[in-house]
C-alpha cells in the first residue's frame, strides 16, 4: 500500500491552524528558527530492515499481523514511514535475512519510495541451514581458522551485496566472548577477531567505511570480544583510516556516561554511527528517547558541539540508523516515534546556547551551565519539527495520519495477520 499525497494534503490542511501558531510563537523566541528547520528537514535516519515485524523475546512473541514477508515488502514498509515523516529516506539491511535477490529491482523498487541504501550488516551470531561450520564458540575470534575463514568470506559477500546497491558501509557486530571463566584467552581472541577484520577491511572499496559495534554482554555474558568504546577503538584504530566504531545506546553497562564516550570518540575522529534505541536495564532495543529523553539530548548536545568543532556535515559525516526490536507496540509507529524523538533531540541540541555554556564552563559556574543545558532541554521544539515535515512534503502528524487511513488494517487485509518477518 501507498500513501498519496492528498491524504497527506487533507490531514495537513486540517492540523495547520495550530501547527501555524505554535511555529510562529515559538520561532518570534528563538535566534535561528529557520536554520533549525532546515537542519530538521536534511536530517536523514536509517530505518532497520530486521524491526519491521515484531521481534519477541525468548519468553514470547505476540505478533500484531501484516508484517513484511520479504525484502520488497520491507522496502514497502520504509516507504510508508517516508512519506510520513519525510526523514526516514534510507534502510539498512541484515544479511543472510534480507538478501538481495534482483539487485536492478530492489534499486528500482527503493528509489521509487525515495530510499537509499545505508549500512550493511553482516550475520556471525547465527548458524544458517546448511552452513559448514558453527559460530557457536564464536566466529572471528574462533580457535579453529577454518571457522574464522568462514565469517571473513561472508562479511566480504555481505560487501558485494552492498556494492551492487550503492552502500557505502558494513556494521559489523560480533557476539563473539565467553561465558565462563577459563573460557577464552582473551588475547588470542583479540589477535585473531583483529586479523579476521583486517582481512575484510582489505576487502572494503575505498570510498567504504567499516563500523565496528560493541557490546558489553549478551549473547555470551562473561566476556565479549568487542566489548566497550575501548575495545573497539583499538581495533578501528589498528584496521585504518576507513575504520570507525559505532555506539548502539544499549549495548552499555547501567550507568555509563554515553555521551562522554561519543564526545571523545568524535574527538578523535573515530566516531561512525549510532544504533539508536532506549533501555533501562540491558540490550531492550526500546523505543528512542522513551526511556531517558535527557541522555539522548546530552548525546546530540556532544555531537552537534563536536561535528561542528570538526566542521562535520551533520546530514552524512556519520551513520544515523535505529535498531529496536518490537514487543508491544505496532512496528511501524515504534519506528515513527523513534524518528520523532532523535529530530527533538537534534533541535534541542541546535538550540544551546554555546557561547554561554562555553563561558560558564570557563568561570565554572556550574549553575548557569546547566541552567544554559536544560533550558534548550526543556523548549517544546514539536512544532520546529513538524515544520519541517510540512516543508517536506510529509504529514504534521504522522501517527494521527498512520491510524486514520488504518495503515496496519489495510496491511493485514493485503498479507495476513499471521505473516513473520525475518529479524529480531
Ligand atoms: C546486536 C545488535 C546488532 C545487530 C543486531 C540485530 O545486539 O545491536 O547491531 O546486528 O542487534
Ligand atoms: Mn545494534
Amino acid at each position: 500500500m501507498n500513501i498519496n499525497k492528498d491524504q497527506i494534503a487533507e490531514h495537513n490542511k486540517r492540523l495547520e491552524p495550530v501547527q501555524k501558531r505554535r511555529f510562529e510563537q515559538l520561532a518570534a523566541e528563538l535566534s535561528g528558527a529557520e536554520r533549525i528547520v532546515q537542519h530538521l528537514v536534511d536530517f536523514q535516519v536509517a530505518i532497520p530492515s530486521w524491526a519491521l515485524g515484531t521481534g519477541g523475546t525468548r519468553f514470547g512473541r505476540f505478533s500484531g499481523g501484516g508484517e513484511p514477508r520479504n525484502l520488497q515488502e520491507k522496502i514497502a514498509d520504509i516507504g510508508i514511514l517516508h512519506a510520513l515523516n519525510r526523514s526516514s529516506g534510507a534502510i539498512s539491511l541484515h544479511i543472510p535475512w534480507d538478501i538481495p535477490e534482483d539487485y536492478s529491482a530492489i534499486r528500482t523498487l527503493a528509489n521509487q519510495h525515495g530510499l537509499a541504501f545505508d549500512a550493511m550488516n553482516s550475520n556471525t551470531f547465527q548458524d544458517q541451514p546448511g552452513q559448514a561450520l558453527s559460530y557457536k564458540f564464536g566466529s572471528m575470534q574462533h580457535v579453529d581458522p577454518a571457522v574464522r575463514r568462514q565469517a571473513v568470506d561472508h562479511n566480504i559477500e555481505v560487501i558485494k551485496h552492498g556494492i551492487e546497491l550503492g552502500s557505502k558501509s558494513l556494521t559489523v557486530w560480533l557476539a563473539d566472548g565467553s561465558s565462563f571463566p577459563g573460557q577464552l584467552n582473551f588475547r588470542r581472541a583479540f589477535q585473531n577477531t583483529l586479523e579476521s577484520l583486517q582481512e575484510v577491511y582489505a576487502a572494503l572499496p575505498d570510498d567504504w567505511k567499516m563500523f565496528v559495534e560493541y557490546k558489553a554482554f549478551e549473547p555470551n555474558f562473561y566476556s565479549t570480544t568487542v566489548g566497550d568504546w575501548g575495545q573497539s577503538l583499538l581495533y578501528a584504530s589498528k584496521l585504518g583510516d576507513n575504520a570507525y566504531t559505532l555506539v548502539d545506546l544499549g549495548h552499555h553497562l547501567p550507568n555509563a556516561n554515553i555521551e562522554q564516550i561519543v564526545a571523545l570518540l568524535l574527538m578523535e575522529g573515530k566516531l561512525g554511527g549510532f544504533h539508536f534505541n532506549d533501555s533501562k536495564y540491558g540490550d531492550d532495543d526500546l523505543t528512542t528517547g522513551s526511556i531517558k529523553p535527557y541522555q539522548l539530548f546530552l548525546i546530540f548536545n556532544e555531537l552537534v558541539e563536536g561535528m561542528d568543532n570538526r566542521s562535520m556535515d551533520h546530514t552524512k559525516d556519520l551513520g544515523w540508523m535505529i535498531d529496536a526490536s518490537h514487543n508491544l507496540k505496532d512496528p511501524l509507529e515504534d519506528l515513527l516515534q523513534s524518528v520523532e524523538a532523535i529530530l527533538i533531540a537534534y533541535a534541542q541540541a541546535l538550540l544551546v546556547d554555546r557561547p554561554a555554556l562555553a563561558e560558564a564552563q570557563a568561570e565554572n559556574d556550574v549553575v548557569r551551565a546547566q541552567e544554559v543545558l536544560q533550558h534548550a532541554f526543556r523548549t517544546d521544539v514539536r512544532s520546529l519539527v513538524a515544520e519541517a515535515r510540512l516543508r517536506a512534503g510529509a504529514a504534521l502528524d504522522p501517527i494521527q495520519l498512520f491510524r486514520e487511513i488504518d495503515v496496519r488494517g489495510r496491511l493485514i487485509k493485503e498479507r495476513g495477520a499471521r505473516t513473520v518477518a525475518t529479524g529480531l
